[in-house]
């Protein structure tokens, strides 16, 4: 029998979107916070996700209005930052020819963080086509663009090279995909040995199905919390073996107590993640996983 030559095409550019995803995309398209926006200007360091440590509670004492905002928002930013940290320091350790893989990399202040601390290649994924343009913006200003590049692709069909990767990440995005798929695309792009770290809220087996804060919490983001165990079950299925789980359910806290107070940055959902964290039905983990 004879076959005919295979057309094989080399373009991977625009994700194919389910109308879920199109939705998604419209929300971060959109989006400008300023408890996003306003914390990034600091520094250039454009965080999606929240803070952990201890709050300097010091700043709400600031008798000018002015300078305690600006306060504030420093402090924010500060507990953000170590989050992003803390996620880099399991990535590790990394040489400068090291690739890593941020998936659902927002504006892309992980992957920078990946890079100063590692000197590491990084390539960051988003849905959303304006936060990958920021993105790349942010990395020119940077003088980045050598080693940081970002992509406006789907993360759960990314089109990079398979094993070419040795660490990646989700900072608080897996709430928007299939868990399987998802770890799938990382067990596919990590190589033998290579570590995954995922940071996220999740809804606690203990106390039952999600709360009535979980599901409001997915009304905002447009987003469906997983439940803890089903993070371990869908690595056990793709080739990830935990090696580290923290729960920063008590270091997270603070961040949202101070966040409550910041009356220019509040967004409304800061009720629903204190109340969720306190009642015990809602998580805030970070699981660090090695690809065998
Ligand atoms: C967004 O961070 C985070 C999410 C959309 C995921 C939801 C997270 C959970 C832990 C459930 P952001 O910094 O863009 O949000 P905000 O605008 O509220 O600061
Ligand atoms: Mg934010």
């Amino acid at each position: 029998m004879t076959t005919a030559p295979v057309a094989r095409t080399t373009t991977v550019p625009v994700p194919t979107q389910s109308t879920y995803q199109n939705r998604v995309a419209d929300y971060w398209n959109a989006e400008e916070n300023p408890v996003n926006l306003e914390l990034g200007k600091i520094d250039d360091l454009y965080h999606h996700h929240y803070g952990v440590g201890n709050v300097d509670w010091t700043v709400l004492d600031e008798a000018d209005p002015e300078v305690r905002r600006e306060r504030v928002t420093a402090e924010l930013h500060r507990l953000e930052h170590s989050q992003a940290e803390l996620l880099a320091s399991h990535l590790g350790p990394l040489t400068p020819t090291d690739r890593v893989f941020d998936a659902g990399c927002g504006r892309g202040g992980g992957s920078v963080v990946a890079n100063l601390r590692y000197g590491c290649h990084a390539d960051g994924v988003t849905i959303s086509a304006k936060q990958a343009e920021f993105a790349n913006e942010m990395a020119m200003k940077r003088d980045v663009t050598d080693k940081v590049r970002y992509h406006h692709r789907n993360m759960l069909d990314t089109g990079f090279e398979s094993g070419a990767y040795s660490a990646s990440w989700n900072n608080e995005s897996t709430m928007y995909v299939e868990l399987d798929l998802l770890f799938a695309e990382h067990a596919r792009l990590l190589r033998r040995g290579g570590r995954y770290v995922v940071i996220t809220g999740c809804y606690n087996d203990t106390y039952g199905r999600a709360s009535r804060e979980v599901s409001l919490i997915n009304a905002h983001y447009i987003c469906d919390i997983h439940p803890r165990s089903e993070y371990f079950r869908a690595m056990a299925r793709n080739r990830l073996v935990p090696v580290h789980v923290e729960d920063l359910t008590q270091a997270t806290i603070p961040y949202w107590e101070l966040r409550k107070e910041a009356d220019h940055l509040v967004t409304g959902i800061e009720d629903a993640f204190l109340s969720a964290y306190r009642n015990g039905s809602f998580q805030y983990l970070l699981i660090a996983a090695d690809r065998v």
